[in-house]
């Protein structure tokens, strides 16, 4: 099984920044090296919070991101269909537990991480906070939000933290699977009947403003991004991923044969890039701070499922315990 884990001495704990100053200089020789920074490395408070954040907020986002999918699990119009549905959104947990693993690698309970999810505390992805009335949204989602997510991650693969470098390469692998069946239900719907192919253009309108503002704030507007940029975690800018995706995702519109909702859009031949209309951050602060369309619905729904997931982890508890125990038994 995929795992971050390592081998600490008992009581050891992971990645402590309170060691011995005189190692600033060789994590800023890691970082101008373009060397990983691990687990077991000093690394300065600011980095490893960040990296909690960062990484926790991902985690959070994988896992609400089930949410809109598994409404659709039973409506899937045909056997292929929901089975692909079902594999994908298995991925999308398995993505966020890769990640808490990555986090836990950092210092953190994976308990506190969750507690931070469930009680608002903590940020998860704005896109997630919008509905999917039709099965076009299945196709949206695939397309647009993971091929958005795809944008964001290939470079954090290279990020400075090892942990969280290797968890997004195997996240983008499966990604990459997702942004195609995505589309390959839009090709389907957008070669359909009409009113599929309104289905899908419906579809495309809802999602794409949301998609774009995914990418986060501004670069003039982003307080982190400065910061981590130096630190090698973040390789990109907010506004050039942005820029990078929408280049990409214009030609895949025309082929799809359906207009991407914006009259501002048009190739810019002296920059090499599309031009955009203006984004409505207002409407991406609000999302973001719990008043989307889907708020509080999406984290009723996730407290919900952790509640009554209360036996598994109880039962799981118990069985380890008996386990270990056996095991001292054997030992003695
Ligand atoms: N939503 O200073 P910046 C997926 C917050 S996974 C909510 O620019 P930063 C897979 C930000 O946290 C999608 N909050 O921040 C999937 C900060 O607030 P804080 C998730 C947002 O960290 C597909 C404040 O605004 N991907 O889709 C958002 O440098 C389909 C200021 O912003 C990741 O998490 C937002 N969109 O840049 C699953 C990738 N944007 O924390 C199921 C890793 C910004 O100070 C189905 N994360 N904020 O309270 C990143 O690359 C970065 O964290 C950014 C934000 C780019 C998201």
């Amino acid at each position: 099984m995929y795992t971050q884990a390592i081998d600490l001495a008992p009581g050891a704990s992971p990645a402590r920044p309170e060691a011995a100053s005189g190692r600033d200089a060789a994590f800023e020789a890691a970082i101008a090296q373009d060397r990983k920074v691990e687990a077991q490395d000093w690394m300065p408070e600011g980095y490893r919070k960040t990296l909690v954040r960062q990484i926790s907020q991902h985690a959070h986002s994988e896992v609400v991101g089930m949410l809109p999918e598994g409404n659709w699990v039973t409506r899937a119009p045909s056997l292929k269909r929901k089975a692909i549905l079902l594999a994908k959104i298995q991925d999308e947990g398995g993505h966020g537990l890769y990640l808490y693993a990555a986090a836990e690698t950092l210092g953190v309970a994976r308990d506190d991480l969750i507690d931070g999810l469930l009680t608002g505390r903590a940020k998860y992805s704005s896109i997630f906070n919008y509905p999917a009335p039709s099965w076009a949204d299945m196709g949206a989602i695939g397309w647009l939000v993971d091929g958005a997510a795809i944008m964001n991650q290939i470079p954090l693969c290279r990020c400075s933290y090892g942990p969280y470098a290797r968890a997004m390469i195997r996240i983008c692998k499966e990604e990459s699977f997702h942004q195609r069946q995505g589309f390959d239900i839009m090709l389907s719907l957008a070669r359909g009947t009409p009113a599929q192919k309104a289905m899908a253009q419906a579809s495309l309108n809802r999602w794409w403003w949301p998609v774009v503002m995914m990418f986060g704030p501004s670069d003039k507007d982003s307080i982190h991004s400065a910061q981590t940029m130096v630190w090698g975690i973040k390789r990109i800018s907010n506004d050039d991923l942005r820029q990078k995706f929408i280049d990409a995702t214009v030609p895949q519109a025309e082929l799809l044969g359906l207009s991407i909702p914006d009259p501002d859009l048009k190739w810019n031949a002296q920059r090499g890039h599309y031009d955009y209309g203006a984004i409505d951050w207002d409407e991406f602060w609000r999302v973001v701070n719990g008043d989307g369309p889907c708020n509080r619905e999406r984290l009723g729904d996730r407290v919900r499922a952790h509640e009554k997931g209360a036996w598994v982890r109880e039962a799981a508890m118990a069985h380890a315990a008996k386990q270990a125990a056996r095991s001292q038994q054997r030992a003695a």
